[in-house]
């Protein structure tokens, strides 16, 4: 399986994230894809590549322009509105307010351009995610090459972020970007099985209204986690995209069987609806000594995941998304990777 990589992730790595009304070092850090790397190595992948340049042709497909130009500019913006530290919302519109008109304040754009404040944008934030697009990219490219699997070690992740906001440690939705370009590449059907234990919301946002993308998310019950204000079962698309979207939203202390049995009736309706390919947003963040999560997977219970989705059969490409138990981020990875290439 073909894996790709960019350094430049590093350049992404905010101070702060804001959590419980506390400043605490972010639970998407880059020490994360190190353990990824580790046992990519010891289990004997390839080498990952460097995707190179971004095609941001390609990013445009997904993102608004100027949502892309305020990611572009924000932190010279930022520094030259005389703000000494990371860009940190403090307000955004919400019910009752002007959905029409973009303020022209950095502050005010920014809260425009964003859903969730634990995110921070800071130097090197842009170029990071960037890379990670880019990654996604190349993975798509190597399914379009013949490849029956890739996986794009993306960081920062990417399916929170919709069309035009950020937020939920995500900027490019990596996983979007790739499906849209596997459409544009010539694929008549493509479904995003999203298996994060946050709910995909910039990615069902980006496809509601699309037949082509099937979006299939498992994940926390937004009644009780992150992002709150999206994911329902009853969200099953609209207009063309109707019946094109599923979730499956699960309480806390969930264990693999009731996942399982969830992952196959997603893997179910993704056959149905006639996918030629699937790209996976692979977070490990449903295992369960995840600090922000609240499933309860055990590490083998990734290679059973992984195998279940190899069952498919499809071309596939693995985008890396969340997790945060850093140190078995890479065996739990690692774990879904195997089980696919053996299924
Ligand atoms: C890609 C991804 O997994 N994004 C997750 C974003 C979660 N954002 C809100 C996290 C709230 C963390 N609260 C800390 C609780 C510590 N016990
Ligand atoms: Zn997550």
């Amino acid at each position: 399986m073909k894996t790709f990589f960019s350094e430049d992730h590093r350049l992404h790595f905010p101070q702060a994230e804001l959590a419980g009304g506390q400043f605490v070092t972010p639970f998407e850090r880059p020490s994360r894809v190190e353990y990824v790397l580790r046992r990519l190595r010891e289990r004997g992948f390839p080498a990952p590549e460097d995707p190179g340049a971004c095609d941001m042709g390609a990013v445009a497909r997904v993102h608004d322009a100027g949502f892309l130009r305020f990611l572009e500019t924000a932190w010279e913006d930022w520094k030259a509105a005389g703000h000494a530290g990371e860009i940190i919302v403090t307000g955004m519109p919400t019910r009752h307010m002007r959905m029409d008109r973009i303020p022209a304040s950095i502050d005010g754009r920014a809260g425009w351009y964003c859903h969730a404040a634990e995110t921070a944008i800071t130097a090197g934030t842009w170029a990071a995610a960037r890379s990670a697009a880019a990654s996604a990219l190349a993975g798509a490219r190597a399914l379009g090459a013949g490849a029956r699997a890739a996986f794009a070690l993306c960081r920062p992740p990417g399916h929170h972020a919709t069309a035009d906001q950020y937020g939920g440690y995500c900027f490019l939705n990596n996983a979007a970007i790739a499906a849209q370009a596997l459409i544009d590449g010539g694929a008549g059907r493509v479904a995003v099985l999203d298996i994060d234990f946050h709910h995909g919301n910039g990615t069902q946002t980006i496809f509601y209204r699309r037949a082509d993308v099937l979006f299939a998310s498992l994940h926390g019950d937004p009644v009780e986690a992150y992002p709150h204000y999206l994911g329902h079962a009853d969200e099953h698309g609209e207009g063309a995209g109707e019946g094109a979207n599923r979730n499956y939203p699960m309480p806390p202390g969930t264990p693999f069987a009731p996942w399982a049995e969830a992952l196959d009736d997603a893997l179910a309706g993704i056959r149905t609806h006639g996918a030629e390919a699937l790209v996976v947003s692979l977070g490990v963040d449903a295992f369960r000594d995840d600090p922000i999560s609240f499933f309860r997977l055990d590490s083998p219970d990734f290679l059973e995941a992984g195998r279940r989705i190899g069952r498919l059969g499809l071309p596939t490409l693995f985008c890396m998304e969340g997790g945060y138990a850093i140190e078995a981020v890479g065996l739990n990875t690692v774990n879904v990777l195997e089980g696919f290439a053996d299924a």
